[in-house]
Parts: structure tokens; sequence; C-alpha cells
């Protein structure tokens, strides 16, 4: 039995869509479990116990605790090699993996700061510093990632096929609205994001998860 730990709208949507790409294409079930963080059930002893880190997502494999985006993603495509997590042949995979891991350690802790100055410095002005800085920053990471979506040349990041860089890529564009970014100012980016919405994995990931993808509210 394979279980997601999720909370709507977190990172966690990246294994989400992933184990809906492979229920589509396999018939495949899993068993999604609801982790409320603004209730801190990430934070509750349990829930520790399965990840010390805290955090969200959790995949759990007959009992096996999995965690990490990238290592839960490539433990799934390997398990499901025809599905089309990730690229099979090596040099097309490399680059994907790099892509994968940027969007992980970079883009995302990058909102982060935006989202949760808290973890970066104690006090109001400290963290009214980190979180304009953050968001600086992560419009920068926005912008570029809008100028690769406009230079490629299928519907999806990898090309014709849906990937698992596509749910990551929107999810990032979503946290975007939430930090004061409007998603239509990247029209590339914002045309991108609706298109990959429509494939039948992802709208099933965000009809469970109840998610709006534009959430940008004018200041
Ligand atoms: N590198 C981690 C990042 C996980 C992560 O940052 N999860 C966030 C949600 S997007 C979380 O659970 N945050 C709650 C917290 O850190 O308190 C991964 O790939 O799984």
């Amino acid at each position: 039995m394979i279980e997601l730990y999720y909370a709507p709208g977190a990172c966690s949507f990246v294994p989400h869509v992933a184990l809906e790409m492979i229920r589509e294409a396999t018939g495949q079930a899993f068993e999604p479990r609801l982790i409320k963080l603004h209730r801190a059930e990430h934070r509750a002893p349990e829930y520790l116990a399965l990840n010390p880190e805290g955090q969200v997502p959790v995949l759990v494999v007959d009992g096996k605790v999995l965690t990490q985006i990238v290592a839960i993603c490539d433990f799934l495509d390997r398990e499901h090699p025809a599905v089309g997590l990730l690229p099979a042949e090596s040099w097309a995979r490399a680059q994907a993996l790099a892509t994968l891991a940027w969007f992980n350690n970079t883009a995302h802790p990058a909102f982060t700061h935006v989202f949760m100055p808290n973890k970066f410095a104690d006090g109001e002005a400290y963290q009214a510093e980190v979180k304009r800085v953050g968001r600086d920053r992560y419009h920068d990471i926005l912008k570029r990632i809008d100028s690769m979506v406009a230079a490629q040349t299928g519907p999806y990041w990898l090309g014709d096929r849906l990937s698992v860089l596509d749910a990551y890529a929107i999810a990032l564009l979503r946290w975007g609205g939430l930090g004061g970014i409007d998603p239509e100012s990247l029209p590339a980016y914002y045309a991108y994001m609706q298109r990959v919405a429509k494939a039948p994995a992802v709208a099933a990931a965000i009809e469970r998860e109840r998610l709006q993808l534009n959430v940008f509210k004018k200041a």
C-alpha cells in the first residue's frame, strides 16, 4: 500500500500529481493522508516520528517511509517507468533531475523566506526584511521560469508529455500569488499553468486539494 501525507497547496502537490498520473496509467491507487499545517498537525509527535523535519510530503510504501520530493519522484518513476514522470534517456533524465532539484533547493526555499520568515529571523522588523528580500528574489526566479516556459516548444515542460516538473512549476507560480506576485504579469508562465492544470492527473490533485490557481490579491 502507498500512502501520501500531503497538505493542500504545499509542495506535496508534486508527488500527489505523480500518484494521480500512476493511477491514471496503471490503475494503482494510493491513500491520501491530509495533514493540516495550520493546525500544526506536522508538529504532532506521531508525524515527527514519520518525518523529523516536520514537513510534507511523506510517502509510505508498505510501511516504509520516504521523504524529499526528488527522492520520491525518482522512486515512483523507477517503479513505473512507462508513466513518464521523468524521462528515461540518461541525459534527458539528468537534465530533468537538475531542474527538479533547482525547483526544490533554490526556488522553493526562496519562497519559504516570503511565507515563513519566522524560520530565518526573530522579531517583526527582521522578519519583514527577510520577507522583502525573499519576495524580490522569488520574483526574479519566477521571471526566469517565465522565460524558460516561453522558450518551450510543446505544451508541457518536457514537450508533449506531462511530468513531475509541470506539477512543481505550477505550484511555484501559485505560491507567487500568495506572496503578492501577480501571476498574470508572467504571461507565458500563467498560460502554461492553466494548460497544465487541465491535464486529468493535475486536475484530480487540484480538486482533492481544493485549490484555486490564481490566489493573487491586489494590496
Ligand atoms: N526539501 C523538502 C521540502 C519540504 C517542505 O518544504 N515542505 C513544506 C511545505 S511546501 C512544509 O512541510 N513546511 C512546514 C514547515 O516547514 O513547518 C522536500 O523535498 O520534501
